[in-house]
């Protein structure tokens, strides 16, 4: 193992019992199976543990769990109050295990330090997020006129399965679990089994807090023996997932059974327009970080990076001279600005993308694998650049989830608008301009889930986060992400007790 600044604790901790077991109705479970999956360091590619490989008997003992502690209303009928200060206890250990999980994450994602975190800092903030919001949540009376008097609850919708990637392995299992429990759901989460570690020690921390046994169930195994179980059974009420775009369409055909409700979280191809009149060195700054953090692999990267025209030759200059300077290296290294991707089937997914781009477009910088010291045997990449592409071309219309940027150059609004909207996908997109009529033009114009004016991949717990078109169904975050957490029910009483007498009267 690359052992840069892991602590003695996570060493010993990747040795412990539980690293092998699952989480099931309050308990820590050995597989049926016994089946194990390796999980390796992204940096160097060296196994770094070995997790229990749930089968469909043993996701099936955790529906069950989850079944039984909803109908029993301990949870679901506990009250706000409780719920909310549940959630409250959830951030401050997390806050309180900050480094551990930092480390985990970048020991089992890649990810740096920083980035890690991010992405624990932003935990936390969405368990107290959710706690605070739960404690005013209302519902609602309507003036619908006498006899009647109708009121709107919401409820809890029942017992959740909740599978989530690799790319935010903690942070993503943090927005699906503080809204669901929030709500009084339920829950099962099925991590990525590339990256299952923060969940274990999630799941650890969740123990002490004494929830009641099946309210929160942890199935570590793979799409097809742990995640399609899930989405196939007619006792989980609703599926919420984040992945591929392809996997989300299996799952809305696998889920049909009971209907359930299905929350999609997909991919993206996320254009950021840089208008002439923008503040340039803000537009550059922001073009290198929409598409170079979490080294590309982000739903929402800013993939596609729309010129205009007159800035376009010296923009794409001072790109590429930004792009070099970035210090691609293992995420535990002082200095390192960009991690490796998280293993190597995405590293070849990534490569053959690269290949496709020399074909169809002028390589500008990057695009080797990086290897020799420093890399080891890790899934390192150079920041990559391609200029000049055409709209229609694969780089410009598939999802590569790495750190490959796509220019291409437009003279007009309405230009920058038809090329951003050219696409199977809708998720986010960027507009860099001074003018803020024109800013707020081409956002109404572009049919995507989230704009961002002037900035990029600024993620706010309090606003809705999902795509228009192929990029999902559903809203998380903020109270949208809450409703997707529950049923509406609407209340109708009667001020007059009193028969229709429809069909004791002649007809008139
Ligand atoms: O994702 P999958 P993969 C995109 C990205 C990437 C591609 C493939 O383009 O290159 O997807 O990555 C579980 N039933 N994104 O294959 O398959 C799986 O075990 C139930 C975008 O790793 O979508 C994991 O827990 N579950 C994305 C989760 O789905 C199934 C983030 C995601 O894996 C399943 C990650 C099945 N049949 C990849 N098959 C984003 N939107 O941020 C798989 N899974």
């Amino acid at each position: 193992m690359d052992e840069i600044n892991v602590s003695s604790f996570i060493k010993k901790w990747l040795a412990s019992k539980n690293i092998e077991k699952l989480y099931i109705n309050g308990r820590w479970e050995e597989t049926k199976s016994k089946k194990r999956i390796k999980v390796k360091n992204p940096a160097t590619n060296e196994v770094i543990a070995e997790v229990g490989s749930a089968s469909k008997v043993d996701v099936e003992a955790a529906i069950y769990a989850a079944r039984n502690a909803f109908d029993s209303g301990e949870w679901s009928k506990s009250s706000a109050y409780e719920r909310s200060s549940l959630l409250n206890k959830v951030a401050d250990k997390i806050e309180a295990h900050l480094n551990e999980f930092v480390e985990i994450e970048t020991l089992n994602n890649g990810k740096t330090l920083k980035e890690s975190k991010g992405d624990v800092e932003g935990a936390v903030a969405t368990f107290r997020y959710y706690a605070a919001i739960i404690i005013g949540a209302t519902g609602e009376t309507l003036q619908v006129g006498e006899p009647f008097v109708s009121k709107v609850v919401r409820e809890p919708i029942g017992v959740c399965g909740q599978i989530i990637p690799w790319n935010y392995p903690l942070l993503m299992a943090a927005w699906k679990l503080a809204p669901a429990l929030a709500a009084g759901n339920t829950c099962i989460l099925k991590p990525s089994e590339v990256t299952p570690l923060t969940s274990i020690r999630l799941f650890e921390i969740l123990e002490t807090l004494s929830l009641p046994p099946g309210v929160i169930n942890l199935v570590n195994g793979t799409g097809n023996n742990a995640g399609q179980p899930l989405v196939e059974s007619n006792e989980v009420d609703k599926i919420a997932f984040t992945g591929g775009t392809e996997t989300g369409k299996k799952i809305m055909q696998h889920s049909v059974g009971n209907l359930k409700k299905v929350s999609l979280e997909l991919g993206g191809k996320s254009a950021n327009v840089i208008f002439a009149d923008a503040d340039y060195e803000t537009a550059l700054d922001h073009a290198t970080f929409a598409i170079f953090n979490n080294s590309g692999e982000v739903c929402s990267a800013g993939s596609r990076l729309l010129v205009q025209k007159s800035i376009y030759e010296q923009f794409v200059k001072d790109l590429i001279v930004a792009t070099k300077k970035i210090k691609v290296g293992n995420g535990f290294k002082q200095g390192s600005q960009m991690g490796p991707l998280v293993n190597e089937q995405q590293l070849k997914k990534v490569k053959a993308y690269i290949d496709i781009g020399k074909q169809e477009a002028t390589l500008a910088c990057g695009g080797n694998q990086l290897i020799g010291e420093g890399y080891e045997k890790g899934n390192f990449i150079e920041p990559t650049i391609f200029i000049d592409v055409d709209p229609r071309a694969r780089i410009a219309q598939e999802e590569i989830f790495g750190p490959v940027l796509t220019v291409i150059p437009f003279e007009t609004e309405a230009e920058a608008i038809k090329i951003a909207n050219d696409s199977p996908y809708g998720l986010a997109a960027g507009i860099f301009t001074d003018d803020g009529s024109k800013a707020e033009r081409v956002s109404t114009a572009l049919r995507v889930g989230v704009t961002w004016i002037n900035t990029y991949e600024q993620n706010l717990i309090e606003g809705p986060w999902g795509g228009y078109k192929e990029s999902g169904i559903g809203r998380e975050l903020g109270t949208y992400g809450l409703e997707e957490y529950m049923e509406v029910k609407q209340m109708i009483n009667t001020l007059k007790v009193e028969p229709t007498n429809w069909f004791t009267h002649e007809n008139e």
